[in-house]
Protein backbone atom coordinates (compact mmCIF):
# COMPACT_ATOMS: atom_id res chain seq x y z
CA UNK A 1 0.00 0.00 0.00
CA UNK A 2 1.43 3.34 -0.59
CA UNK A 3 0.18 6.88 0.21
CA UNK A 4 -1.29 9.25 -2.65
CA UNK A 5 -2.96 12.41 -2.36
CA UNK A 6 -5.47 13.22 -4.82
CA UNK A 7 -7.43 16.66 -5.79
CA UNK A 8 -11.23 16.81 -4.72
CA UNK A 9 -11.78 20.32 -6.36
CA UNK A 10 -9.80 23.06 -7.71
CA UNK A 11 -10.04 25.24 -4.18
CA UNK A 12 -9.80 22.90 -2.03
CA UNK A 13 -9.73 19.13 -0.60
CA UNK A 14 -7.86 15.78 -0.96
CA UNK A 15 -8.42 12.55 -0.98
CA UNK A 16 -6.00 10.30 0.66
CA UNK A 17 -5.27 6.65 0.13
CA UNK A 18 -3.23 3.81 0.86
CA UNK A 19 -3.22 4.42 4.41
CA UNK A 20 -4.99 2.52 7.38
CA UNK A 21 -5.74 4.98 9.96
CA UNK A 22 -6.69 2.92 12.47
CA UNK A 23 -2.98 2.13 13.54
CA UNK A 24 -0.51 4.12 14.59
CA UNK A 25 1.44 6.01 11.49
CA UNK A 26 5.06 5.73 11.02
CA UNK A 27 6.21 9.23 11.15
CA UNK A 28 6.88 9.94 7.70
CA UNK A 29 3.69 9.29 6.45
CA UNK A 30 1.86 11.24 9.34
CA UNK A 31 4.72 14.33 7.81
CA UNK A 32 2.78 13.37 4.59
CA UNK A 33 -0.20 14.02 5.29
CA UNK A 34 0.22 16.71 7.67
CA UNK A 35 1.58 18.46 5.05
CA UNK A 36 -1.52 17.58 2.95
CA UNK A 37 -3.40 19.03 5.58
CA UNK A 38 -1.64 22.13 5.29
CA UNK A 39 -2.08 21.98 1.47
CA UNK A 40 -5.40 21.28 0.95
CA UNK A 41 -7.02 21.68 3.76
CA UNK A 42 -9.80 19.19 4.25
CA UNK A 43 -8.76 15.65 3.83
CA UNK A 44 -10.82 12.89 3.28
CA UNK A 45 -9.93 9.11 4.09
CA UNK A 46 -12.64 6.70 2.94
CA UNK A 47 -13.57 3.44 4.23
CA UNK A 48 -12.24 3.80 7.16
CA UNK A 49 -14.10 1.74 9.92
CA UNK A 50 -12.76 2.79 13.12
CA UNK A 51 -13.75 2.04 16.82
CA UNK A 52 -13.97 5.48 19.08
CA UNK A 53 -10.64 5.17 20.38
CA UNK A 54 -9.05 4.78 16.86
CA UNK A 55 -10.70 7.71 15.51
CA UNK A 56 -9.78 9.62 18.79
CA UNK A 57 -5.81 7.88 18.83
CA UNK A 58 -5.79 9.13 15.00
CA UNK A 59 -6.80 12.71 15.63
CA UNK A 60 -4.34 13.14 18.74
CA UNK A 61 -1.35 12.37 15.93
CA UNK A 62 -1.84 15.82 15.14
CA UNK A 63 -2.65 17.68 18.33
CA UNK A 64 -4.32 17.80 20.92
CA UNK A 65 -8.01 16.03 21.54
CA UNK A 66 -10.20 18.62 22.65
CA UNK A 67 -12.07 17.31 26.23
CA UNK A 68 -15.67 18.87 24.68
CA UNK A 69 -16.56 20.18 28.06
CA UNK A 70 -17.76 23.38 26.56
CA UNK A 71 -20.13 21.72 24.29
CA UNK A 72 -22.13 18.87 27.26
CA UNK A 73 -25.52 18.30 25.06
CA UNK A 74 -23.68 16.13 22.15
CA UNK A 75 -20.66 14.40 24.30
CA UNK A 76 -20.62 11.04 24.17
CA UNK A 77 -21.18 9.85 27.44
CA UNK A 78 -18.31 6.73 27.84
CA UNK A 79 -16.12 8.92 25.10
CA UNK A 80 -16.10 13.11 26.36
CA UNK A 81 -14.00 13.89 23.48
CA UNK A 82 -16.73 12.34 20.76
CA UNK A 83 -19.66 14.54 19.81
CA UNK A 84 -22.56 12.38 18.33
CA UNK A 85 -24.50 13.71 15.63
CA UNK A 86 -27.48 11.49 15.33
CA UNK A 87 -30.35 12.10 13.29
CA UNK A 88 -34.15 11.25 15.06
CA UNK A 89 -35.15 8.26 12.79
CA UNK A 90 -38.58 9.80 12.60
CA UNK A 91 -36.82 12.88 11.23
CA UNK A 92 -35.36 15.64 12.70
CA UNK A 93 -36.73 19.32 12.31
CA UNK A 94 -34.35 20.82 9.99
CA UNK A 95 -33.31 23.32 12.58
CA UNK A 96 -32.45 21.27 15.62
CA UNK A 97 -29.42 19.71 12.91
CA UNK A 98 -25.90 21.44 13.98
CA UNK A 99 -23.40 22.88 11.95
CA UNK A 100 -26.68 24.30 9.58
CA UNK A 101 -24.94 27.59 9.28
CA UNK A 102 -21.26 28.85 7.13
CA UNK A 103 -19.09 28.24 10.01
CA UNK A 104 -15.48 27.31 11.96
CA UNK A 105 -15.32 25.36 15.22
CA UNK A 106 -14.99 26.92 18.24
CA UNK A 107 -14.99 30.38 16.87
CA UNK A 108 -16.84 32.15 19.82
CA UNK A 109 -14.53 30.51 22.03
CA UNK A 110 -10.24 32.27 23.08
CA UNK A 111 -9.28 28.63 21.20
CA UNK A 112 -10.81 28.04 18.51
CA UNK A 113 -10.46 24.75 17.09
CA UNK A 114 -7.15 23.94 14.77
CA UNK A 115 -8.81 20.60 13.34
CA UNK A 116 -11.96 18.57 13.06
CA UNK A 117 -12.19 14.99 12.35
CA UNK A 118 -15.67 13.91 11.35
CA UNK A 119 -16.93 10.36 10.88
CA UNK A 120 -19.88 9.65 8.37
CA UNK A 121 -21.02 6.27 10.44
CA UNK A 122 -24.65 6.00 9.26
CA UNK A 123 -25.05 8.42 6.23
CA UNK A 124 -28.46 8.91 4.28
CA UNK A 125 -28.38 7.52 0.86
CA UNK A 126 -28.79 10.55 -0.53
CA UNK A 127 -28.21 14.34 0.45
CA UNK A 128 -26.38 15.08 4.15
CA UNK A 129 -23.63 16.89 2.21
CA UNK A 130 -21.23 19.11 4.14
CA UNK A 131 -20.17 22.17 2.10
CA UNK A 132 -16.01 23.26 2.65
CA UNK A 133 -14.78 27.47 2.06
CA UNK A 134 -11.68 27.91 1.49
CA UNK A 135 -11.39 31.40 3.20
CA UNK A 136 -7.60 32.04 1.98
CA UNK A 137 -9.22 32.26 -1.37
CA UNK A 138 -12.16 34.48 -0.41
CA UNK A 139 -9.35 36.90 1.73
CA UNK A 140 -7.37 37.05 -1.40
CA UNK A 141 -10.21 37.90 -3.61
CA UNK A 142 -10.83 41.56 -1.39
CA UNK A 143 -9.43 44.53 -3.31
CA UNK A 144 -6.30 46.12 -1.70
CA UNK A 145 -8.56 48.79 -0.31
CA UNK A 146 -10.96 46.46 1.24
CA UNK A 147 -8.05 44.06 2.64
CA UNK A 148 -7.21 47.44 4.51
CA UNK A 149 -10.17 48.28 5.94
CA UNK A 150 -10.37 44.93 7.52
CA UNK A 151 -6.73 45.16 9.06
CA UNK A 152 -7.68 45.18 12.90
CA UNK A 153 -11.04 45.08 12.59
CA UNK A 154 -12.68 42.47 15.06
CA UNK A 155 -15.74 40.54 14.15
CA UNK A 156 -17.62 39.32 17.68
CA UNK A 157 -18.67 35.58 17.50
CA UNK A 158 -21.65 34.12 20.00
CA UNK A 159 -22.04 30.17 20.24
CA UNK A 160 -25.03 28.23 20.24
CA UNK A 161 -27.00 26.75 22.71
CA UNK A 162 -24.79 23.29 22.06
CA UNK A 163 -22.51 24.75 24.99
CA UNK A 164 -25.59 25.04 27.62
CA UNK A 165 -25.98 21.70 29.40
CA UNK A 166 -29.74 21.89 30.61
CA UNK A 167 -30.10 18.73 32.31
CA UNK A 168 -30.93 21.29 35.72
CA UNK A 169 -31.82 24.96 35.72
CA UNK A 170 -28.20 25.34 37.90
CA UNK A 171 -26.03 23.74 35.07
CA UNK A 172 -28.03 25.97 32.74
CA UNK A 173 -26.78 29.02 34.33
CA UNK A 174 -23.72 28.24 34.87
CA UNK A 175 -22.77 26.74 31.69
CA UNK A 176 -24.37 29.85 29.45
CA UNK A 177 -22.33 31.79 31.54
CA UNK A 178 -18.85 29.85 30.26
CA UNK A 179 -18.76 30.94 27.07
CA UNK A 180 -19.33 34.66 26.60
CA UNK A 181 -19.48 36.25 22.90
CA UNK A 182 -15.57 36.41 21.36
CA UNK A 183 -14.10 39.10 18.90
CA UNK A 184 -11.77 37.28 16.83
CA UNK A 185 -9.97 39.59 14.32
CA UNK A 186 -11.81 39.41 10.62
CA UNK A 187 -8.21 39.00 9.00
CA UNK A 188 -5.95 36.15 10.66
CA UNK A 189 -2.73 34.59 9.92
CA UNK A 190 -2.52 31.06 9.59
CA UNK A 191 0.20 29.99 12.32
CA UNK A 192 1.65 27.30 10.31
CA UNK A 193 1.21 28.06 6.09
CA UNK A 194 1.75 32.02 7.35
CA UNK A 195 -1.21 32.86 4.65
CA UNK A 196 -3.91 35.55 5.36
CA UNK A 197 -7.46 34.45 5.85
CA UNK A 198 -10.75 35.57 6.51
CA UNK A 199 -12.21 34.79 9.50
CA UNK A 200 -16.26 35.22 9.75
CA UNK A 201 -19.00 33.50 9.29
CA UNK A 202 -22.59 33.27 10.31
CA UNK A 203 -22.02 33.11 14.07
CA UNK A 204 -20.24 36.13 14.11
CA UNK A 205 -22.81 38.80 14.75
CA UNK A 206 -21.46 42.38 14.55
CA UNK A 207 -18.50 43.95 13.89
CA UNK A 208 -16.55 45.99 16.97
CA UNK A 209 -16.57 49.48 16.64
CA UNK A 210 -19.03 49.75 13.43
CA UNK A 211 -23.06 50.74 13.90
CA UNK A 212 -25.60 47.76 13.33
CA UNK A 213 -26.20 48.79 9.45
CA UNK A 214 -22.12 48.85 8.82
CA UNK A 215 -21.68 45.72 10.79
CA UNK A 216 -24.68 43.87 8.91
CA UNK A 217 -23.70 44.69 5.46
CA UNK A 218 -20.26 44.30 5.70
CA UNK A 219 -20.82 40.42 7.57
CA UNK A 220 -23.18 40.09 4.75
CA UNK A 221 -21.12 40.68 1.92
CA UNK A 222 -17.58 38.77 3.29
CA UNK A 223 -20.15 35.75 4.36
CA UNK A 224 -21.50 35.83 0.20
CA UNK A 225 -17.82 36.46 -0.77
CA UNK A 226 -16.42 33.02 1.04
CA UNK A 227 -19.58 30.73 -0.49
CA UNK A 228 -18.94 31.64 -3.70
CA UNK A 229 -18.63 28.04 -5.57
CA UNK A 230 -15.55 28.62 -6.96
CA UNK A 231 -14.02 28.53 -3.50
CA UNK A 232 -16.41 26.00 -2.60
CA UNK A 233 -16.09 21.85 -2.22
CA UNK A 234 -19.08 19.76 -1.70
CA UNK A 235 -18.76 16.92 0.45
CA UNK A 236 -21.40 14.04 -0.63
CA UNK A 237 -20.59 11.31 2.37
CA UNK A 238 -20.44 6.96 2.66
CA UNK A 239 -20.21 5.54 5.56
CA UNK A 240 -17.08 4.83 6.93
CA UNK A 241 -15.65 8.37 5.57
CA UNK A 242 -13.44 10.41 7.76
CA UNK A 243 -13.39 13.78 6.87
CA UNK A 244 -10.66 16.29 8.67
CA UNK A 245 -10.25 20.04 8.26
CA UNK A 246 -8.40 23.01 9.44
CA UNK A 247 -10.83 25.57 10.62
CA UNK A 248 -8.13 28.09 10.66
CA UNK A 249 -8.56 28.56 6.65
CA UNK A 250 -12.44 26.78 5.92
CA UNK A 251 -15.31 26.89 6.72
CA UNK A 252 -18.48 24.55 6.48
CA UNK A 253 -21.91 24.25 7.03
CA UNK A 254 -23.90 20.73 6.83
CA UNK A 255 -26.94 21.21 4.30
CA UNK A 256 -29.46 18.92 6.26
CA UNK A 257 -30.72 17.97 2.88
CA UNK A 258 -32.16 14.78 3.17
CA UNK A 259 -35.09 12.56 3.28
CA UNK A 260 -35.71 13.13 6.96
CA UNK A 261 -36.75 9.03 7.82
CA UNK A 262 -33.36 8.06 6.91
CA UNK A 263 -30.45 8.49 9.50
CA UNK A 264 -27.28 10.25 9.56
CA UNK A 265 -25.49 9.37 12.44
CA UNK A 266 -21.94 11.10 12.38
CA UNK A 267 -19.81 11.36 15.19
CA UNK A 268 -16.55 13.85 15.34
CA UNK A 269 -13.38 15.01 17.83
CA UNK A 270 -11.74 18.38 17.29
CA UNK A 271 -7.90 19.26 17.76
CA UNK A 272 -7.47 22.48 20.06
CA UNK A 273 -5.97 25.41 18.28
CA UNK A 274 -4.24 28.75 19.47
CA UNK A 275 -4.99 31.72 21.37
CA UNK A 276 -6.83 34.25 19.46
CA UNK A 277 -9.22 37.07 20.10
CA UNK A 278 -10.55 38.23 23.19
CA UNK A 279 -13.83 38.56 25.67
CA UNK A 280 -16.36 40.66 23.98
CA UNK A 281 -17.69 43.15 26.59
CA UNK A 282 -20.40 44.79 24.74
CA UNK A 283 -22.83 42.53 23.41
CA UNK A 284 -25.34 43.92 21.45
CA UNK A 285 -26.41 40.83 19.39
CA UNK A 286 -27.47 42.00 16.20
CA UNK A 287 -29.38 39.84 13.52
CA UNK A 288 -26.42 38.64 11.95
CA UNK A 289 -26.06 37.49 8.66
CA UNK A 290 -27.85 34.93 6.88
CA UNK A 291 -27.31 33.91 3.21
O1 LIG B 1 -22.55 17.12 10.21
C1 LIG B 1 -21.92 17.84 9.44
O2 LIG B 1 -21.93 17.66 8.23
C2 LIG B 1 -21.13 19.01 9.97
C3 LIG B 1 -21.43 19.28 11.39
C4 LIG B 1 -20.87 20.59 11.83
O3 LIG B 1 -20.96 21.56 11.15
C5 LIG B 1 -20.19 20.70 13.07
O4 LIG B 1 -20.21 19.75 13.83
O5 LIG B 1 -19.58 21.75 13.33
Amino acid sequence: MSLEIGRLSYPLGAEITGVDISKPLDEQIRRRIHAAFLEHSVLLFRGQSLTREQHIEFGRQFGEVDSQDEVPKYKHPDYPQILVHKSNPNGQPADKYPGKIWHSDHCYRLIPAMATLLRGIDVPRVGGDTMFANMYLAYEALSEGMKKLLEGLHGVHYGGKARVDTSTPERAAQTSQIAPPVAQPLVRVHPETGRKTLFVGEKCKEIEGLNSDESLLLLRYLCQLAARPQFVYRHRWQNNDLLMWDNRCTNHIALNDYDPTQIRHMEKTTLRGTPSGYVFEGSRQYEGPRL
